[in-house]
Order: C-alpha cells, then sequence, then structure tokens
C-alpha cells in the first residue's frame, strides 16, 4: 500500500505523522470519504468541494489548490492499483506546541490520503436490513460544532456507535436538540411513506451527505416524489420504508427501529430499486484514472 503524505508516498509501515500534529492532539483537522468504482471515482468534485468548505469554516489552510488535490487523489489510486477503493482524505492543521492555538502550527497543514479496500456493513445486512436504535446521545449542536463541518472531531458520532453496540444493534438514530431525527452516526436516513421519500433538511443538524443528494436527483430522474423535511421517530416508526446512506454504507435498508418492525419486516420495493438505480449511477459517473 502506498500513502500520500504532503507530496510523497510511504509504504503503510512508514507512513507516519508527527505526535504534535493538531490533528492528533485536538481532532484539528478536517476529512473526506470517498469511493471509487472500475476505475472512476464518484462524485469528486463534489467531495473536493465539501473539503475546502469544512476547511473554510475552521480557518484551515489546504496547501493544494483543488486541481492539484484532484490529481493527488487519482496518482494515489493509480500508484495503488486498485479498481475499487474507499479513499481517505485527511487535512491536519499540523505541527504546533502543546497549546491548541492553531497559529502555532506555523509549518502548515499535512495532508494524507489512503486508498484502500472497506465494506461498512457485513453484506447480508444489504439482504436483511439493518437494526437500528435511537441513541441518548444527541448530534452536535448546529451553533456549537455544526456537522456541516466534516472535522477530523467525531467523538459525537461515535459515542452514539457505542451506545447503538451497547443495545446490540448495528446502527444509531441520533436526534437533533430539539428531538428531530437527524441522522445515523455516519450515513443520512430516509423514510418512505406511501411513495413519497423524505430525508431530514441538512439545516437540521445533518451532514448534506453527497450520497443522500445522490439519492434525491435519482428520485428526481424517476419522478418519486422526494421532501427534505423534519422528521420524528414516530415517522420513522409508522414508515413504509426506511434506508441509510453514506459513501462507505452506500444504500442499506433498516428493518426495525427501536424495536418496531418497519414496513413488512425486510427491505422495502423503492429501497431496493434505488439501491439499484445508485449501484448504476457509479458504474457509469465519476472522475477516470
Ligand atoms: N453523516 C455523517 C455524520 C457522516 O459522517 C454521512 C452522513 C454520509 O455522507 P456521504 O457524503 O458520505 O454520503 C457521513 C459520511 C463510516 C464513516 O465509517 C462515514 C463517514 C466518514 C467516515 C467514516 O461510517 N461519513
Amino acid at each position: 500500500m502506498k500513502i500520500y503524505i504532503n507530496g510523497k508516498f510511504y509504504a503503510k509501515d512508514s507512513a507516519k505523522i508527527s505526535v504534535f500534529d493538531h490533528g492528533l492532539l485536538y481532532g484539528d483537522g478536517v476529512f473526506e470519504g470517498i469511493r471509487s468504482y472500475n476505475r472512476r471515482v464518484f462524485k469528486l468534485n463534489e467531495h473536493i468541494d465539501r473539503l475546502f468548505e469544512s476547511a473554510q469554516s475552521i480557518m484551515l489552510k489546504i496547501p493544494l489548490t483543488k486541481e492539484r488535490l484532484i490529481k493527488a487523489v487519482l496518482e494515489t489510486l493509480k500508484a495503488n492499483k486498485l479498481d475499487n477503493a474507499y479513499i481517505r482524505l485527511v487535512v491536519t492543521r499540523g505541527v504546533g506546541d502543546l497549546g491548541l492555538d492553531p497559529r502555532k502550527c506555523d509549518q502548515g497543514s499535512t495532508v494524507i490520503i489512503i486508498a484502500d479496500k472497506i465494506a461498512l456493513y457485513p453484506e447480508k445486512l444489504y439482504r436483511a436490513g439493518l437494526v437500528i436504535v435511537t441513541v441518548p446521545t444527541v448530534r452536535n449542536l448546529p451553533e456549537a460544532l455544526n456537522p456541516q463541518i466534516k472535522s477530523l472531531n467525531y467523538l459525537n458520532n461515535i459515542l452514539a456507535k457505542i451506545e447503538a453496540g451497547n443495545a446490540g444493534c448495528d446502527e444509531a438514530i441520533m436526534l437533533d436538540s430539539l428531538g428531530y431525527v437527524a441522522e445515523c452516526t455516519g450515513d443520512n436516513i430516509f423514510v418512505v411513506k406511501n411513495g413519497h421519500l423524505y430525508t431530514p433538511p441538512q439545516c437540521m443538524g445533518t451532514l448534506r451527505g453527497i450520497t443522500r443528494d445522490a439519492i434525491l436527483e435519482i428520485a428526481r430522474k424517476n419522478k418519486i416524489a422526494a421532501h427534505e423535511h423534519v422528521i420524528t421517530r414516530h415517522e420513522v416508526y409508522i414508515s413504509d420504508e426506511c434506508f441509510l446512506t453514506g459513501t462507505a454504507a452506500e444504500v442499506i435498508p433498516v428493518v426495525k427501529v427501536d424495536g418496531r418492525v418497519i414496513g413488512q419486516g425486510k427491505p422495502g420495493k423503492l429501497t431496493l430499486s434505488l439501491m439499484k438505480k445508485f449501484k448504476e449511477l457509479t458504474a457509469i459517473n465519476g472522475v477516470k484514472y
């Protein structure tokens, strides 16, 4: 495996960053998880744009232009000879002292690109569907740490993941501070009711997922009514179908939420059709390498 760090490639065992990097010390940095299918990077420009937006929001200077960074991602994929990959793009604040002041990280940020394989959930869960639970940990408040910032600080989501595991479930629903459904730990959530698709609006403490947007795009093209609307737990419980979307998870059905069986207790028709259409989209779309 070849890992890109600040313009050079390193073998897995020698790919190292400083213990003084504020990415490690404070989770001070931003990242993206990207996928490639058949030597095409899916929604690469969208991921790069979101990375730069996260960086802009936390006043982190990415030392490469968008064009150079895209080139670096494609070069990393080529160097690793991967046709299908999960790409982790990380930009940390860089090396500083033991105080949290980012202005002391004067050598600039560290850019890391890792391309590898990933399977977020076991294959059988894509056929059987996930059993999920609402957890006590509330999603970060947008006015404190906006979930639109894809920062290295994922403890909020990790706590929710631990709580889901403690409850014997595959994934967690996180609520926003008002008690509305926000998202899952690394996925956005959709429900289907009477043929209509619903997903929470991005202003409600959810990340504007690129997979989520791809599903909304597929819905529009196929004349499926789709709404960005606040969702309560009740609306999830009485939905006909439920599924999650994310780069790592792709599209995965949910069959039980907080002990309530969703629909017929198996992946729904519209969910299965969207999974198929998403697969078709990833096969033809994307930046070639
Ligand atoms: N919400 C959150 C909080 C996320 O972290 C998504 C939604 C889906 O967004 P995309 O753009 O990927 O459709 C994410 C995705 C993981 C993992 O292992 C997930 C993400 C990042 C890192 C790891 O599940 N982000």
